[in-house]
């Protein structure tokens, strides 16, 4: 098989509480169309792509959000996205709100390969927020009330002839997320995200800001790891809140291959040559031969920061 994804980034802009699934579903096609017709095999879409961003309301009784839950993976209405992929023979990625037959809810990801197949599965791990109404903030956050922390890790997968793996939004700012993966090889990382332009927390924040972390985390960590990474937004204004676009390709180097500059729905399609990730995973990012592990304890020990390692006698 080719060493080269061509990737589309399926930015979609956004979607208000009251669309329907199966509109939402049908302007997922419609892009699949035109990254198909660009020569795209394999579609990325964002966080929580088939809904709203719900976790910005608060509701006391969290069971009233189950209604923007996934019981099925596809489902009634996700059956027709699976149809089409399989038609045009395009691999895919999207992330829902999955509720479990246990009753338990977390922020997914999937790949899906070209046959309409699910082969891998990944449940976001850091959620950003609060778990309760937090009147200080200019709006609410509240995916750790409505989500569980993933239980799935960080794994990579062999997928469409190279080393895949997943993140979701903020994952993308750990270092840990793409050194996890880093560690297996990844040749490429693809996430969603719903990034709000306004800091709950720091008015002051601009958009411009903003940008600014996204793409460097997600520079990074491509660069740190020798490894792609496809970052795609949900953006514009959605129930009155507005998320930022900066849906982008980077290469292992680092380098932006594109972005897009719209905050509607829309295609960034690139060809990835996985060879290209080589060149830093033998030299500068040869793990096995310049990582010094046994100086590393301190990130499994440690969740927050504690004191400091150095004594008077011997400098830190
Ligand atoms: N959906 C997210 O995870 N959003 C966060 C916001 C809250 C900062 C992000 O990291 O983009």
């Amino acid at each position: 098989m080719s060493r080269i994804i061509t990737v589309a980034a399926a930015q979609l802009g956004p979607n208000q509480k009251a669309d329907s699934r199966a509109a939402i579903v049908g302007r997922m096609i419609a892009l699949m169309e035109e990254a198909h017709g660009k020569g795209a095999t394999f579609i990325v879409y964002p966080e929580l792509a088939l809904t709203t961003f719900f976790p910005r309301w608060y509701a006391e009784d969290r069971a009233e959000m189950d209604q923007w839950f996934e019981r099925a993976m596809p489902g009634p209405d996700t059956q027709p996205l699976f149809d089409r992929a399989r038609t045009l023979g395009m691999a895919m990625s999207f992330g829902y709100a999955e509720l479990t037959p246990e009753g338990r809810h977390f922020n997914t990801s999937i790949l899906v390969d070209r046959s309409g197949r699910i082969v891998a599965k990944y449940r976001k791990i850091h959620l950003p927020g609060h778990v309760d109404y937090d009147p200080e903030r200019s709006h609410q956050h509240l995916e750790k009330r409505y989500f569980e922390p993933g239980d799935l890790g960080f794994p990579v997968w062999e997928f469409e002839g190279g080393r895949v793996g997943m993140a979701i939004c903020n994952d993308r700012r750990w270092p840990e997320t793409y050194r996890v993966m880093g560690l297996q090889g990844v040749e490429m990382v693809v996430l969603g995200f719903n990034t709000p332009s306004a800091n709950s927390q720091r008015a002051s924040e601009s958009m411009a800001d903003r940008m600014f972390h996204h793409r460097l985390s997600c520079q990074a960590g491509a660069y740190q790891n020798a490894t792609f990474v496809v970052a795609v937004a949900k953006a514009g204004t959605e129930d009155g809140h507005h998320l930022t676009g900066g849906t982008l390709v980077v290469d292992p180097n680092g380098r932006l291959l594109g972005e897009l500059d719209h905050e509607a729905d829309g295609v960034l399609v690139v060809a990835c040559d996985l060879d290209e990730t080589r060149f830093g995973k033998e030299t500068i990012f040869d793990f096995a031969r310049h990582r010094r592990v046994e100086h590393y304890g301190l990130i499994l020990e440690r969740t927050g920061p504690g004191a400091p390692l150095g004594r008077p006698e011997q400098p830190a």
